[in-house]
Formats: C-alpha cells, sequence, structure tokens
C-alpha cells in the first residue's frame, strides 16, 4: 500500500511519519520546496518533540519521501490548512486545490481522507470537487452504502495537542466519518496500523461538527475563565486564588485566565460554527468575541502601570515575557502574545525588549523604534514594566527578586 499525505505541516508530517514508521511506503506533498527538501534531508522545519528522530528513521528507511507534487498512491490524505477569510468565512482554497490535484491521479479502490479541520459539508464539497474532474469515476453517496462505488471517501479530524503530538497521533481515540458506513470501515483499517487506541466510526458531517465542537468547547470554557478575569479586575479579587479556590468544588473545573486565545484551532475553528449557523450559535460567538477582546484589556493594564509611574512612556521601557501562542513551542500563529508585543512596540515607550527563547529573530510585523529581542534577565534589568505574556518554564523557575521595583502585569497567573 502507498500512502500519498498532502500537506507536510504540524499534522500531516507527524502522521506521514507514524505511518511509514509502521512500514507504509508514503510519499508526503508539499507546495513548499524548501519544506519538501529539509524533509528529504531527514530534517523537520517545524518545532515539535520528538518528531525530528521520527522522520529521520522514516526517511533513512527509505519508507518516507517528499515530493512537490502528488503522485499515484492507494490513498490520500489531505491535511493542508483551512483558515478564514477576513470575514470569519472559512477559506476552503487549500481543500479544493488538494482536491483537484488527487483528482487525476485517482484509480478504482483508492481512499481519499480529509483531515483537515473543517466547516460542515466539506468532505462532500471536496468529493463533488473530485468528481467535476473525474466524471468516469463511481463515488459514494452521502449515507447510501453502494458496493459499487469507485471511490472511498471519509473525514478524519486530528486531534492532536501541539507539543504532544507524536504521542497523542498513538494513544487519543479517533473519530472516522465515512462518506458511507463503507468508507467509514475502510478508513478505520488505515488508522488502525497506528492507532493503539479506539476508532470510532460515525458520518462524515458529524465528524466535521465534532472536531469544531471540540475546540469550540474549550474556547467557551477559556472565555468563561477570560471573564472572571475581568469581574476580578473590576472588584479587585485575585482571580487565579478564586479559580484554585472554586475548583475545589467536586463539579467545577475551570480553565485558565490569559492574554486571549491563539493558535491555528481554538481561535479559528468556532467561527465555522457560527457561520454556519449564525442565529443558532449565540454563546459560541460571544465566547470568540470574549476572548479576542483580552489583549485590549491587557493593553490598558500596561497604560495603567505606566501612568503610575509618573513619567512619559518615551521614557520607560518595557519587557515583554513571551510571543508564542502556548507555552513552550515557537508557533507564533494567531498569538494574541504576539499581537499585544507588536502594539507595544508601536505605542512609543522609550524601548521594547521582547524574550522568546523559542525564536531567534525579530519576528515580521513589529514596527517602531528601539525593539530588541534578548535574554530574560537582560530584559527585566532594562525595562520599567515587564508584561509576562506566555507561561514558558523558563519564566517560571526565574529569580523573582528581579521583579523588585517594577510594574509587573503577570497575564498567566505564574508569579501571584
Ligand atoms: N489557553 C488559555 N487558558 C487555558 C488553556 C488554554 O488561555 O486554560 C489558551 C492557550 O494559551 C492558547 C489557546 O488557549 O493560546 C489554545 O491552546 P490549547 O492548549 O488549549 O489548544 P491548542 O490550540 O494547542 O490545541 C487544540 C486542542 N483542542 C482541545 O483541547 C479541545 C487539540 O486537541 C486539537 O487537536 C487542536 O486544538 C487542533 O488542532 O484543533
Amino acid at each position: 500500500m502507498i500512502v500519498s499525505v498532502i500537506g507536510l505541516g504540524y499534522i500531516g508530517l507527524p502522521t506521514a511519519a507514524i505511518l511509514a514508521s509502521r512500514g507504509v511506503k508514503v510519499i508526503g506533498t508539499d507546495i513548499n520546496q524548501n519544506v519538501v527538501d529539509i524533509i528529504n534531508q531527514g530534517k523537520i522545519h517545524i518545532v515539535e518533540p520528538d518528531l525530528d528522530i521520527l522522520v529521520c528513521q522514516a526517511v533513512e528507511s527509505g519508507y518516507l519521501k517528499a515530493v512537490i507534487e502528488p503522485e499515484k498512491a492507494d490513498v490520500f490524505m489531505v491535511a493542508v490548512p483551512t483558515p478564514f477569510k477576513d470575514n470569519y468565512e472559512p477559506d476552503l482554497s487549500y481543500i479544493k486545490s488538494a482536491a483537484k490535484a488527487i483528482a487525476p491521479l485517482l484509480e478504482k479502490g483508492n481512499m481519499v481522507i480529509l483531515e483537515s479541520t473543517s466547516p460542515v459539508g466539506t468532505t462532500q464539497k471536496m468529493m463533488r470537487w473530485m468528481q467535476e474532474i473525474r466524471p468516469d469515476l463511481n463515488f459514494p453517496e452521502f449515507g447510501v452504502n453502494d458496493l459499487n462505488a469507485d471511490i472511498s471517501v471519509a473525514h478524519c479530524p486530528e486531534r492532536v495537542m501541539p507539543g504532544h503530538v507524536v504521542r497523542e497521533l498513538v494513544e487519543n481515540d479517533r473519530i472516522i466519518g465515512g462518506v458511507t458506513d463503507q468508507c467509514a470501515e475502510k478508513a478505520k483499517d488505515l488508522y488502525k496500523i497506528f492507532i493503539e487506541s479506539d476508532c470510532l466510526l460515525t458520518d462524515c458531517r458529524t465528524a466535521e461538527l465534532s472536531k469544531l465542537v471540540e475546540n469550540s468547547f474549550r474556547d467557551v470554557n477559556i472565555a468563561f475563565a477570560n471573564e472572571l478575569s475581568l469581574i476580578c479586575d473590576k472588584l479587585d479579587i485575585d482571580v487565579w486564588e478564586l479559580i484554585k479556590l472554586a475548583n475545589k468544588h467536586p463539579r467545577v473545573n475551570i480553565l485558565q485566565p490569559g492574554p486571549g486565545v491563539g493558535g491555528h484551532c481554538i481561535a479559528v475553528d468556532p467561527w465555522f460554527i457560527v457561520n454556519s449557523a449564525p442565529n443558532e450559535a449565540k454563546l459560541i460567538k460571544t465566547a470568540r468575541l470574549v476572548n479576542d477582546g483580552k489583549p485590549e484589556f491587557v493593553l490598558e493594564k500596561i497604560n495603567r502601570a505606566a501612568e503610575a509611574i509618573g513619567k512619559n512612556i518615551s521614557e520607560l521601557s518595557v519587557a515583554c515575557l513571551g510571543l508564542s501562542f502556548k507555552p513552550d513551542i515557537d508557533d507564533l500563529r494567531e498569538s494574541p502574545a504576539l499581537g499585544i508585543a507588536q502594539k507595544i512596540a508601536q505605542a512609543g515607550f522609550g524601548a521594547t525588549f521582547l524574550v522568546e527563547p523559542n525564536i531567534n529573530n525579530i519576528p515580521n510585523g513589529f514596527d517602531g523604534n528601539n525593539i530588541n529581542l534578548i535574554d530574560l534577565e537582560m530584559a527585566i534589568m532594562s525595562s520599567d514594566i515587564i508584561v509576562l505574556l506566555v507561561d514558558h518554564t523558563s519564566f517560571k523557575f526565574m529569580d523573582l527578586d528581579l521583579l523588585a521595583g517594577k510594574q509587573v502585569i503577570d497575564t498567566r497567573g505564574i508569579w501571584s
């Protein structure tokens, strides 16, 4: 069996490497020549624990190779991005391109699996895009088992947590949503090659919504914590102590407030539900707005800290600790920490010191004077205002005496 994985990013590459490690021949495709070259050297272009070893072994053993154009295979797995457009409408253009690239290669008996997180109905749309190019092939109809169908199509959304991808790919239960029951059964046979836990069969529409609901559930719960942080600020109560106490109740489990919600999943996926059911998804939409409003609140706190010092802001320096969207990774996508740091850099302070242990250069999008990427201790010693934006491990264990006499805004509650 040959498996073609389209898109060698945070999900496609680990999936390709795990399959290859189980003795499946995998052809990974990516539109970025640089990514293809790096992988073919047995290296990786992202930061993810243990993935480097897995990819190195997969390439050296000859079971994984990367190419720029898809080639013939028995199974095609699509793991491309599904961002949203300016108006929060889903952008399915990457899936459409993948479908158009796969369609000419399809042969009777092939299977196509959509792994990308997608709005309800996308798997069927992907199938229609392929059918338009290949009217000679008999694609299945949603919910109708057909022994004469030439192609199997399913949606098997990924659910792995960045930072734990290699372990979670194998250990997490997996939802397998077929266009028909037959498609789901066939997809299960593939996933059982590397999944050690349950493969849960359903239809592709339910699978699509399940993935969106999982991330919306988390978003709504983080929004609850973020709203509490605003309430506590107004009532002068320590939100971290409050949550710790409330969580002692056997049926209460409040998440942690922060500077907002980032990443390419939780900050994006709930909009796909809002977009498809705008009148019904009221709570989900409000949660998104609460979480997206949190960076403004942090910026307001920084202004108040500057006022408390009583100097002109051009005479003050600010240290921004952390830029990534969550701890101990280099991923800056949709990062509220990055957005806040960029706004601070433009605000007219004398200097902005950035501390991000997981990157080596100042990212794009920083305008303003005197912006420096430096180490933690130096940044704190050189700054009047310290803004903790990401709970990186190294920040948790720093010498807190360094903070004496500084204005400190700890958006993650790690020093309280
Ligand atoms: N965050 C908080 N407070 C918390 C927990 C998280 O502010 O108590 C923030 C984080 O700082 C970060 C954002 O939320 O900015 C998202 O981080 P995360 O760790 O909650 O989730 P992701 O985006 O890394 O991964 C999620 C996971 N989904 C769920 O836990 C339901 C993962 O399992 C999914 O596979 C992934 O999205 C995805 O790819 O969809």
